[in-house]
């Protein structure tokens, strides 16, 4: 009997389908992750680029980030700030130094500010959050800035609270929705409870940020597996971030590969969601790596820090922040040599007021090809 094959799928077939707006399979999804030969590469990131162009024009979006304690109470084996982490700095940030903090971000032109967290007992211990309910309202009322909570899994009540005193986003990064793999990398943490938080605050009328890892042993079934969870989710914002080890961490020593995969995680999500926000991070290879995460399609610029506050990163606590090259200062050349220039935050402000609209459409459900 003859064996029957389909062909491979033709890469510039694939490329041409998503810029007209047809939906990808899952196989083409696959080959497009499996790519080796850079002249592929670049042929998906042109492809990303057209379609960031189509949907957002030139215009990127800067977000300042405040990570205003790094007390944690969880156990996530990829992270600095670990409770079980003796080598880690730990700080609480007060609330006149996060309110300093936001003005000087405000004034630099950044459209959005990150309010992070790692789930600081403190907070959690006897459902301590009214002063951090306040602070967060002051920094809304000192800056008229809109507002993103990265807090972790905080009960619902605290959310609802957040959300009626007009914080506009809640990022919680689920890192891969393999539950085994999750197991190992989010230890004791509930896969359901965290996924689910995430819903209740979509239902709650907050725009949500969902994230992977990459490099952390991610197949690229598990990478399609994530884009369906993500499009079921109705995600707003999609981000990945390349996994750093980190000293003191049971993954202190784990080999990570080549930051590529990011990229070409990047360019296939700008594919399977064209007008969604996708996160190019300062966080990770720091503003050396802006211009390869921007070429991939990203159009927010993530983890924009002032220099000299004592503030630190995530997966890079101290790279470029106090030469001042996290900055906004530090971005606009980078965005130029891309041909790109920082958006206005009435433009920032009109994407999030459509995309809420658009919720009300299922024709125009986010992942929905146009
Ligand atoms: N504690 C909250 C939480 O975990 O949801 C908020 C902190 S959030 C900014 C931490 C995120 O940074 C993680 O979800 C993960 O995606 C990313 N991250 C942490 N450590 C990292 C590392 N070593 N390499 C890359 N990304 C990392
Ligand atoms: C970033 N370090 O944007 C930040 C952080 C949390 N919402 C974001 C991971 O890269
Ligand atoms: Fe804590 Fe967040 Fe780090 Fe996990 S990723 S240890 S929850 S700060």
């Amino acid at each position: 009997m003859m064996e029957v094959r389909n062909a491979p799928p033709d890469i510039d077939q694939i490329l041409v389908g998503a810029i007209d707006g047809e939906r990808l399979t899952g196989d083409e999804i696959c080959c497009l992750l499996n790519l080796q030969e850079r002249s592929d590469f670049e042929k998906l990131f042109e492809a990303a680029r057209e379609i960031r162009k189509k949907h957002f024009g030139d215009r990127i979006f800067l977000y300042g980030f405040i990570y205003f304690s790094t007390y944690c109470r969880n156990d996530c084996t990829f992270c600095f700030y670990r409770r079980s982490n003796k080598v880690s700095e730990r700080y609480r940030k007060t609330t006149e130094e996060i309110l300093d903090t936001a003005g000087k971000l405000s004034e630099s032109g950044v459209h959005l500010l990150d309010l992070t967290m790692g789930e600081d007992p403190q907070y959690f211990t006897d459902n301590r959050f009214a002063g951090l309910l306040e602070t967060v309202a002051a920094v809304k009322k000192d800056t008229g800035m809109p507002i993103m909570i990265s807090p972790g899994v905080i009960p619902e009540e605290v959310l609802l609270a957040f959300r009626q005193i007009g914080v506009e986003w809640y990022a919680c990064y689920q890192e891969t929705h393999n539950r085994e793999l999750y197991a190992r990398l989010r230890l004791g943490q509930s896969y359901e409870e965290r996924m689910q938080r995430k819903k209740y605050a979509r239902e709650i009328g907050f725009l949500v940020e969902e994230g992977l890892l990459s490099g952390v042993g991610e197949s690229a079934e598990d990478l399609l597996d994530s884009f369906k969870v993500m499009a079921e989710l109705q995600a707003d914002q999609l981000r990945v971030m390349s996994f750093i080890p980190q000293k003191g961490t049971p993954l202190e020593n784990m080999e990570t590969g080549s930051h590529l995969r990011e990229m070409l995680i990047i360019a296939v999500m700008r594919l399977l969601f064209p007008d969604r926000l996708i996160p190019g991070s300062l966080d990770v290879d720091g503003i050396a790596g802006l211009k390869e995460r921007l070429h991939a399609g990203a159009n927010v610029v993530t983890s924009i820090i002032p220099p000299q506050k004592g503030f630190l990163g995530v997966s890079q606590s101290t790279l470029d922040i106090d030469e001042g090259t996290r900055t906004v200062a530090g971005v606009v050349p980078v965005l130029e040599e891309c041909g790109l220039v920082p958006a206005g935050i009435d433009d920032y402000r009109c994407w999030m007021a459509e995309t809420l609209m658009k919720r009300h459409n299922p024709d125009n459900a986010p992942g929905a090809n146009k």
